[in-house]
């Protein structure tokens, strides 16, 4: 920038800079105006047809151009929201970079083309991809910040992780801070609340910014937030920095932030700044503010135009003269279309790449390299007692693995286990592992399911090895989200860049006698609809010890589903396989060798289907067994070679009959083996309603051995 200092800043009150030099002061201005213009060139260009999405960050330049000031780029680890353009180019994102976004290009360096514009995410800077969800980051930004506190207590999990896959982005400063920003819409989420109560309990280094623009969408905020006042209201939260500023204005947004960040580097908890800012181009280029925002009110708004009174208070004040503005801003101008030109010429990806990056390229969990040998020793395991030991021989040989769910620790309140034996979870799978591991590794949460992902997320993001317990199937439902959009998506939408291989265990499944409705439910079938997602489901405790230990050592997200119903099962209990023994994901196991009748299943119905293989026996029927283990990926290729073998095919579940996992199985068999069929294929599941309390109900609406048997009968009658 070829400007040159003809006029002092003696004009300004030095306190009212806030040690805020000549330079900073361009700078800011730069920025903000800068990124007002990539704003402008974006909308300009959807009309064109030439993007296909525009969100703006106008009227949210000054308190993110200056939070972007107090920021270190690559050391402080950023949840950024769509509005946070200024900021995202204060620390060194390019125009460009923002620009291939909006055009979808191959070398767009957030997402290759599969996000929206303003969906930053770049790990040079430590800038975490973002989603499109309201919300869901300010869990994730409690798990980062979990993570900055762990490392810093744990050298040897930040060792592990620069090693792993990715390596190259894990990153850890004594002072680093992590920041979450969010519209005032998305405080009303839940995980907002959730974060806060996380962030307090643990005084976690996390900075909240709230850019309240007033509405959210066309909803105004006194609509959204009771009082219509975020500050306000998280005033109760213990040792929650709370500071309010005008968000338009850059020198008052810059001092009130400046604390804030301090505040969270001296360790002393978490911050928020809530800054009242302006939205002057509608929501987004879908939205028109004319229906629902008065001439008054907009006009308002223009009077608050944060570009506007920052430069006319740099000439006022000196610092700048008109002139010396004119250039900057043709410079930016130039710029601006400069990368536009760049952008628009970029290529596109091709359709080839639509399948990257769904999985980790660098560890296959299908791959022979998992293939292992048991060293079996000791006394019987039962299931449940074997994911004990599986965890903790890997937390031994792993520091980046954390441990953390409802109940899960042996006593949060550490002094009592002196006298205590301690839970370690309501099924026991986690019992003793605080005790051996300490309580930052192995620790209970609060009762919030969307946070416990999103906190495993966050962690994963960061390298470390987090296994999530969601205490019961029935009650993932708060996290679906985070599961969803979040956890499952990661690695694809930011194109390989980032990823989240965190454990879920989930104890799932009835047969319970009394499990009712709300701890007796399966569907599996969610879950592998899910792509990007490993979902594996043991029978036996020897495949529990190896695909759990396979899930921890894989790169992707898993969920482990351990069934409840087989937990303590005398007949699917083995000895301990050693500490390196793993079952590859996406290979059957044959149970039971057999020529007539194949029936392939998983989980609890594994058993029922060898009860009836052994009663078909008597009478002279042969059937097949095939535990799948591994839902998805599923082994295709045992499928069809007892579909070959037998020509006849029962797929058993225990979830609901309609939409189930087996409908796909069935479905495949059908499309791809048609000819090799001598009866239509035939499901065995639950019937299509909840799962009621009483007993007797439980036992007819639950698939049993019976129905396995007469299934058999009509398939080889047919
Ligand atoms: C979970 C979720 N619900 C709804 C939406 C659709 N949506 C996108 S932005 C938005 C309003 C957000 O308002 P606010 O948080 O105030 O941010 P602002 O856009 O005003 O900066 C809504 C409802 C979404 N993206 N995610
Ligand atoms: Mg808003």
């Amino acid at each position: 920038m070829a400007l040159q200092t003809r006029v002092k800043l003696a004009k300004l009150d030095a306190p009212k800079l806030h040690g805020l030099d000549r330079d900073a002061l361009i700078r800011i201005y730069r920025t903000m105006y800068l990124s007002r213009r990539l704003d402008d060139r974006e909308i300009q260009l959807k009309r064109q047809n030439k993007i296909f999405f525009q969100i703006s960050g106008a009227g949210h330049e000054a308190v993110t151009a200056a939070m972007g000031l107090l920021l270190r780029p690559g050391t402080d680890w950023l949840y950024s929201y769509y509005r946070d353009r200024a900021l995202c180019l204060m620390l060194g994102v390019k125009p460009l970079d923002m620009l291939l976004q909006a055009v979808g290009a191959k070398d767009d360096p957030s997402s290759g083309g599969r996000q929206m514009p303003s969906h930053w995410g770049l790990p040079h800077l430590n800038i975490v991809n973002k989603s499109s969800c309201t919300g869901t980051q300010f869990v994730q930004a409690v798990g980062a910040a979990e993570a900055t506190l762990y490392y810093g207590d744990h050298p040897k999990a930040l060792a592990q992780a620069k090693k792993a896959p990715l390596g190259q982005h894990v990153r850890h400063e004594p002072d680093e801070i992590v920041y979450v920003s969010a519209g005032d819409g998305a405080t009303s989420e839940g995980e907002f609340w959730e974060s806060l109560n996380a962030a307090c309990a643990g005084k976690l280094p996390l900075l909240y910014l709230i850019e309240d623009n007033g509405y959210a969408i066309s909803v105004p905020v006194e609509v959204q937030t009771a009082g219509g006042s975020i500050s306000k209201l998280a005033r109760g939260f213990p040792g929650l920095h709370i500071a309010e500023c005008d968000g338009t204005d850059p020198l008052e947004s810059y001092a009130i932030c400046k604390a804030a960040v301090q505040y969270c580097r001296e360790r002393r908890g978490p911050a928020l700044v809530h800054a009242h800012v302006t939205r002057p181009y509608s929501h987004s280029l879908s939205d028109d503010e004319k229906l629902y925002k008065t001439p008054e009110e907009r006009e308002d708004e223009a009077h608050r135009d944060p570009i506007s009174k920052f430069s006319l208070l740099l000439v006022r004040e000196g610092i700048f003269d008109q002139k010396e503005i004119e250039a900057l801003e043709s410079e930016v101008d130039q710029e601006v279309r400069n990368a536009a030109d760049e952008a628009l010429a970029a290529e596109e990806p091709t359709i080839d790449s639509i399948r990257v990056n769904i999985y980790s390229p660098d560890i296959d969990p299908t791959s022979a390299a998992f293939e292992a040998q048991p060293q079996l020793h000791g006394a019987p395991k039962t299931m449940v007692e074997m994911v004990a030991a599986t965890l903790s021989d890997e937390m031994a040989r792993d520091d980046r693995i954390t441990v953390f769910g409802e109940d899960v620790a042996d006593a949060s309140r550490e002094e009592s286990l002196k006298q205590v034996k301690g839970k370690g979870g309501v099924f026991k799978a986690t019992s003793g592992l605080q005790r051996k591991y300490g309580h930052d590794r192995v620790f209970n949460t609060p009762l919030a399911e969307a946070s416990i992902v999103g906190r495993a997320i966050g962690m994963a993001t960061r390298g470390l090895k987090p296994i999530a317990e969601i205490q019961f199937f029935d009650y993932i439902w708060p996290a679906m989200m985070q599961i969803r959009d979040e956890l499952c998506v990661m690695r694809w939408r930011s194109n390989g860049v980032f990823k989240c291989p965190a454990i879920l265990r989930v104890p799932i499944g009835g047969y319970l006698t009394g499990g009712a409705i709300y701890h007796s439910q399966s569907g599996e079938s969610i879950f592998t609809h899910c792509p990007g997602l490993r979902v594996v489901m043991p029978s036996t405790a020897l495949d529990v010890a190896g695909l759990l230990r396979t899930a921890i050592r894989s790169d992707d997200p898993v969920m482990f589903l351990e069934h409840k119903h087989l937990y303590r099962q005398p007949y699917n209990r083995s000895e301990y396989p050693g500490p390196d023994y793993t079952v590859p994901f996406g290979k059957a196991r044959v149970v039971t060798e057999g020529t007539e009748v194949s029936i392939i299943t998983y989980g609890a119905l594994v058993h029922r289907a060898e009860v009836a293989a052994a009663q078909l026996l008597r009478e002279g029927i042969s059937v097949e067994i095939v535990d799948l283990r591994s839902l998805s990926p599923y082994d295709w290729e045992a499928i069809a070679k007892t579909v070959r073998k037998t020509h006849r095919v029962i797929v058993a579940y225990e979830d609901m009959f309609s939409w189930g996992y087996g409908a796909e199985i069935a479905a495949r068999i059908a499309d791809e083996l048609f000819e090799e069929l001598d009866a239509p294929v035939k499901r065995v599941a639950a019937m299509d309603t909840f799962c009621a309390y009483q007993p007797k109900l439980e036992d007819v609406i639950l698939p049993q051995t019976s129905h396995i048997t007469a299934a058999v009968h009509q398939i080889l009658e047919y």
